[in-house]
């Protein structure tokens, strides 16, 4: 581990453009359950049959009631050492970005400013009649589903399984990919695409790929060093031996 580490540094001391990109597991340590293993369910109900557009249409209030019980534990939960140690990557390197598929709002909360959440946020909300989006911070909700002011029910302004990723953050993704040349994942299954082909696509560009993550996932099969633990002792680890 200590000498994959060193690889880590080693490399990163000589990145010119880092894309940093993160998933449920950089948020864990916050408290926020993941999507998937055994802390993923709800009620019995797995992530994949809640997050699609059809379980909401079949049945918005369940989906809503789950939306709620996580806005009840994300509004009480705070940034870690690991978002933390990210937003000092921020300021270490001219040339980065963060792509999250975290809808938690945890890294905006340390202040990054160079980042897109590529499925959406979980504060935000949109009419189902005419897709106006708006800030609804309500914790617990007053009415499931909560309602716009035309009377129509809002949805949670974030990207289920069958939807497109919005144009602009699509865009955006590709573009700081096609410029960085170390990639570091963060805390994610790599099993949801579009992101779990990114890495794939960095590499064939000829960039380099650093994972953190507890486990071995997909990702491991691409990466160049994977670094196996918590995100939050192995970020600030590693942003501690970068100078600044
Ligand atoms: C730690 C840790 C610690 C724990 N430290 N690590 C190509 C091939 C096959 C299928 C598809 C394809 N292209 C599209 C699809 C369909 C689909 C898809 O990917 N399906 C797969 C499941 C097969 N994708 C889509 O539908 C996407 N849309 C799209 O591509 O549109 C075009 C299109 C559509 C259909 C067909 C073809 C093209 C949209 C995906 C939207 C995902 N939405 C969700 C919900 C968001 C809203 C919400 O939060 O409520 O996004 S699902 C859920 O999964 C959420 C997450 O962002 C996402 C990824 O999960 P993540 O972050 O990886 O979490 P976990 O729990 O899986 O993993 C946590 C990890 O952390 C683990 O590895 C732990 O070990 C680790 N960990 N503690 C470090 N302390």
């Amino acid at each position: 581990m200590s000498d994959d580490i060193d690889r880590a540094v080693e490399r990163l001391r000589r990145t010119k453009s880092l894309l940093v990109i993160t998933g449920a597991g950089i948020s864990a340590e916050s408290g926020i359950p993941t999507f998937r293993g055994n802390d993923g369910l709800w009620q019995n109900y797995r992530a994949e049959e809640l997050a699609t557009p059809w379980a909401f249409e079949r049945d918005p209030v369940t989906v809503w009631k789950w939306y709620d019980w996580r806005r009840g534990i994300i509004g009480k939960a705070e940034p870690n050492a690991g978002h933390l140690a990210i937003k000092r990557f921020e300021e270490t390197f001219p040339d980065f970005f963060l792509i999250t598929q975290n809808v938690d709002g945890l890294h905006g909360r340390t202040g990054i400013r160079k980042i897109v959440e590529i499925h959406g946020n979980l504060w935000r909300v949109r009419c189902t009649r005419d897709n106006r989006t708006s800030m609804l911070t309500d914790v617990p909700l007053k009415t499931i589903p909560p309602r716009c002011e035309c009377g129509e029910i809002l949805r949670p302004d974030v990207v289920w399984f069958g939807e497109s990723i919005p144009t602009e953050a699509l865009q955006a993704s590709y573009n700081v990919m096609s410029l960085c040349d170390t990639l570091m994942v963060v805390g994610t299954s790599g099993v949801v695409y579009p992101v779990a082909s990114f890495p794939e696509t960095v590499k064939d560009k000829g960039g380099f790929v650093i994972e953190v993550n507890m486990e071995p996932t997909p990702i491991t099969n691409v990466a160049d060093v994977s670094l196996f633990g918590k995100s939050g002792d192995i970020l600030p680890a590693i942003a501690e031996r970068l100078p600044h």
